[in-house]
């Protein structure tokens, strides 16, 4: 359990990559009270140093002694670092916020949206999982549907950028893109084709049932995030050459009707959603204009004609910031607040 400071020792465990970047960015900017900040990466990044509230601080190497003293530490250097490190840093009597998959499906690791589930805190061991962040931005906006009609049944497409496998696969992009337009070869060496110009629909590992481990995530991460198992759940996760911001097709069935205006009426009120729907004046959420914000935009609300309640909407966030590192300190955010 966290005892009450002033403020706190905070970690960030990847603080070298796309997602740790953005926490120690979102830590200054939200002004949390940080005592000392702890950032660790591999050997890689030894010797680095990154600056936080104007001051460089050292990058020191993530091993079991990185947590001594540590109130709080934020992990995101990928699954089997957190799988090794986290409970070690738990068991160091840090509260882990892990924006990796490794624990969050299991059942006494609460996994949280804190617009949706902020409840589920409370019941810590240690560790904290942060979800996907394509799951994240679709929960926040379906969360006020199904309080008001009941959500029965969702179709999810993606389209997901590349900051979300991290640095390594937006250089991939960018030289890419690069080597076609000077008539080159393009080099693949994070996905398994050419990225640019091109669309995969391909995240995560491929499973035994045909479906990307992405889009069981969303199945199974949803489900436990809105505390309703009887929710039906179909995705189709694609990686598009787009380098920040996910953006959804959301298509839902309700119990109760909802009609486009009251689902806009409900979304504006919602905490963390905008609604941004104007098609008159081509007014529709976009990858670029989300990127650097904190919301989750909601547009192109319209009834699904082909059935008696049903609506399509089309949800755009930034994956780094409210996809991970955002959550994860509004999630440190509660915590203090105790
Ligand atoms: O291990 P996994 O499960 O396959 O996942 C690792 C991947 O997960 C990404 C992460 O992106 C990486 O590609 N990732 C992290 N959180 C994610 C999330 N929520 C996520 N993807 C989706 N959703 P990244 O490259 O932006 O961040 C990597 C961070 O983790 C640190 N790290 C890696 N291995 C570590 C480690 N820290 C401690 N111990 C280890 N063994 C990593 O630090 C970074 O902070 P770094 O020092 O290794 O990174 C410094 C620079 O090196 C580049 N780089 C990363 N991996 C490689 C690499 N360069 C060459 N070869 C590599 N294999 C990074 O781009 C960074 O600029
Ligand atoms: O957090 O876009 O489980 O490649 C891992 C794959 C996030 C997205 C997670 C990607 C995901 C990531």
């Amino acid at each position: 359990m966290l005892k009450k400071k002033d403020k706190y020792i905070v970690a960030v465990a990847g603080a070298t990559g796309a997602v740790g970047n953005e926490m120690i960015n979102i830590l200054e900017e939200r002004n949390f009270p940080v005592e000392k900040l702890i950032l660790l990466a591999s050997e890689r990044s030894e010797g680095k140093t990154l600056s936080f509230r104007r001051k460089e601080t050292n990058i020191n190497v993530l091993d079991k002694d990185s947590f001594n003293g540590v109130d709080i530490a934020l992990f995101s250097a990928g699954a089997s670092r957190s799988l090794e490190f986290a409970p070690i840093a738990a068991k160091s009597g840090a509260v882990v916020i892990d924006n990796s998959s490794a624990f969050r499906m299991a059942p006494d690791v609460p996994l949280v949206v804190p617009e949706v589930n902020p409840h589920a805190i409370k019941r810590h061991k240690g560790i904290i999982a942060n979800p996907n962040c394509s799951t994240i931005q679709m929960v926040v906006a379906l969360k006020p549907l199904h309080d008001a009609a009941r959500i029965k049944r969702i179709i999810v497409t993606t389209f997901q950028s590349t900051s979300g496998t991290g640095k390594k696969a937006m250089d991939e992009l960018l030289e890419q893109t690069k080597a076609i337009l000077n008539f080159q070869d393009v080099k693949c060496e994070v996905y398994p084709h050419q990225i640019a110009f091109n669309c995969l629909p391909h995240i995560d590992v491929f499973l035994d049932n045909g479906y990307t481990k992405e889009e069981m995530k969303m199945v199974n991460e949803t489900r436990k995030i809105m505390e309703d198992d009887s929710i039906k759940i179909t995705a189709t996760t694609v990686r598009v050459p787009v380098f920040r911001g996910h953006s959804e097709s959301v298509n839902i069935e309700t119990e109760k009707k909802l009609t486009p205006n009251e689902a806009r009426a409900i979304l504006s009120a919602a905490p963390g959603v905008i609604v941004y729907d104007d098609p008159s004046r081509n007014i529709y959420p976009l990858p670029v204009d989300a990127t650097g914000k904190d919301e989750v935009y909601v547009g192109r609300i319209r009834q699904d004609e082909s059935v008696r309640n049903g609506l399509n909407l089309w949800i755009v966030s930034d994956n780094l910031r409210k996809g991970a590192a955002l959550n994860a300190i509004q999630i440190a955010e509660y915590l203090i607040r105790g």
